[in-house]
Formats: structure tokens, sequence, C-alpha cells
């Protein structure tokens, strides 16, 4: 039903017939950035080092049922019966005008996820699985607040100016800081029922105290869907939060552990809610955001330490939406991974 392959840009271009014809989407990486030769899907391509190879590395998303590609304004989508996955990516000054009391970021932010929620509402997928946000200088402060917050209270003012709740049943996420380009958004959306899952061990986002910005980010710590008869489990970017704190400031070593400790947790909680599913740490497709290449390797060490040699896993550098963390981790499994 869904598949995760993780390829060189250079094997990308090379597929043909129903490898390429099976593609939703996907994102690729590297810095600087380099369009690959696949222009009429959606793909993003972000400005983000890949910390292992010299390669642009894509993350690529195939389903298997009959697809058909579109385009709405600046979103290119591709759609089955179940999925569609699209992306967006848009200049920060488009949507903003001088007179605007909104930061360009927010306001282009604001635009992004309305005409993404536009685009869902009316060819009727009612539920994203998961979102990836990336934009650069995330922690940088303009408009007096950090840029973070200005996306923050874009996305939410969406979120409710669509209808949608801003709490609760929210999709899966990740927000990370890339080198250079636009405000780049894939999303992955359903009309199956998908369940948004929380970590007992954080307090939820969209119910972070006010000292992280007036408007919480929206998302959910997982989002669990059952597709073609398999569950399937989004993990969001994940951190060295406790609560709602940030822990082990300046150790990158401690920082990752926490993190590994929070999957763990929101796999549990994950395998109580669908308990036919048994997702297990080794068998999940692993991407790790890490602030300092220079922990490139100890980050590694304690992923090997904790899970073995996990089925896939992507290095890369990115700014990440706290200034005091270090590293983050997203996973997902469930679905087939690899080449098929
Ligand atoms: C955190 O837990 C760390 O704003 O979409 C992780 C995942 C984080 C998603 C988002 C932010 C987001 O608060 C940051």
């Amino acid at each position: 039903m869904l598949r995760l392959d993780v390829l060189p840009a250079s094997r990308l271009s090379q597929l043909a017939g129903d490898e390429r014809d099976t593609i939703l989407g996907g994102a690729c990486f590297s810095h600087p950035a380099r369009v690959p030769d696949a222009t009429d899907l959606p793909l993003l391509n972000v400005d983000m080092a890949v910390l292992h190879g010299e390669e642009t590395l894509c993350e690529i998303w195939h389903s298997n049922e009959p697809l058909q590609s579109g385009q709405s304004g600046a979103i290119r989508y591709r759609q089955g019966d179940t999925l569609l996955f699209g992306r967006v990516s848009l200049d920060e000054n488009t949507e903003h005008s001088s007179d605007d009391a909104r930061s360009p970021l927010q306001a282009t932010t604001e635009a992004a996820y309305q005409s993404i929620f536009e685009l869902l509402d009316t060819l009727g997928y009612p539920s994203i699985l998961r979102v990836w946000n990336y934009f650069p200088a995330i922690n940088r402060e303009s408009h007096a607040m950090e840029r973070y917050r200005q996306f923050n209270t874009g996305r939410q003012a969406a979120f409710l100016a669509k209808g949608r709740a801003v709490i609760g049943n929210v999709p899966a996420a990740c927000a990370l800081g890339s080198a250079g380009g636009g405000l780049q958004i894939a999303f992955l959306a359903t009309r199956a029922t998908m369940i948004s899952i929380e970590n007992p061990r954080q307090v939820s986002a969209y119910h972070y105290p006010r000292q992280y910005g007036l408007r919480s980010p929206t998302f959910a710590r997982a989002g669990l869907v059952r597709l073609g008869g398999h569950d399937i489990l989004f993990i969001s970017g994940t951190a060295s939060i406790v609560g709602h704190q940030t822990l082990h400031h300046g150790d990158v070593v401690a920082q990752t552990q926490e993190c590994l400790h929070n999957i763990t947790a929101i796999v549990a909680e994950a395998n109580r809610q669908a308990p036919g599913a048994d997702f297990r740490l080794e068998r999940l497709a692993y991407k790790v955001y890490v602030r300092h290449s220079e922990d490139l390797d100890a980050v590694r060490r304690e992923i090997a330490h904790a899970i073995g040699d996990p089925v896939s896993i992507v290095f890369l550098q990115a700014d990440v939406c706290r200034a005091d963390l270090q590293v983050e981790i997203e996973a997902s499994g469930g679905h087939a991974i690899g080449s098929r």
C-alpha cells in the first residue's frame, strides 16, 4: 500500500515504468539544493546537507493505488483512492504586502496552509497524516519574534480559518531550519481514518505554555492510520523535551538518548492503540536532524547503541526549532521500506 524508498537522486532519475508510476511524491535533500530530473512529480528540493555521502538523497513514497498527478496554484500533488501527497514551495515575500501587520513568514505560512486545506477539502481527503515543514533561519529573530514562532502563528491561524481542530486530532509533523530557499511544505493526506497519538512523557505541543510563543505549535506526536490492512505510524520530529522543557543543554549524547526515550514511549503508545501492529524500534525508518555536523558520530553511535542497525536511517544537518536543541529524530513504520 505504502512504501518508502530512500535513494540517491541519480537513481531516482533512472526509474522508469512501474517503478516511476508508483511514486506518490517525496523530498530530496542536498546542500546546495539541486533539482532532480523529475519535475512532473511532487518532490520537495530542500537545501539541507546530507551528513553521510556526497549525493543528493531522496525520500520517495510509493503507493500501489492507481495514481494521477495534479496542480493547484503553487501546490503540486499526486493522488490515489485513499492517499494524496502534495508539496508547496513559496517565496516568503509573495504573500505579503507592506501594509500587512503579519511578518512575511507568518503570512506565507498562513497562505500555504490555507491553500493546502482548500485543495484537500475540494478533493475530499479530510485527514492530514504527516506534514514536513522546512524554511531557513528558523531560530532567527525578526519582527520582534523568533521565526519558528512566526511560522506557528501563521500555521495555527490557517487551521482555525479553515475550521480545523488545533488540539487533539492534528497531523504529525516536523519543522526544521533549511540552509536556504523559501518555505517548503510536503504533506500526506488520506481518506482513511487517522488517530493522533500523544507522548505521555511530554506535554502535547498544542498545550505548550506561553513561554514558547503565544500561538502553540499545531501538531501531534504521531499519526496512526490503517491502510490496506496495515497499521502505519508516522512519528513527528522528536526532541530532548520532557514535559515542555528542553533537557540536557549542551549535551548532544544525552539529548539523543532522550529523543530515543521519547520515541520508545510513542511506539508503546501506538502499540497500545493498534494492538495488532507490533511496531518495533529496529523496524522503523529514521530521519535524524543534527544541528552541528561535528556531532554526527556521537549521535550515530548513540542510536546504534540503543537500536542497532535500523532498516533505514538518514542524517541531515538542520537547525532545530528551539535554539537549545541539538538533535531531532523522526521515524515511520508499518509500511514497506526499500526498493521493490
Ligand atoms: C518539539 O517537540 C520539538 O512545529 O511542527 C517537533 C515536531 C517540533 C514538529 C512542528 C516542532 C514541530 O516541540 C519541535
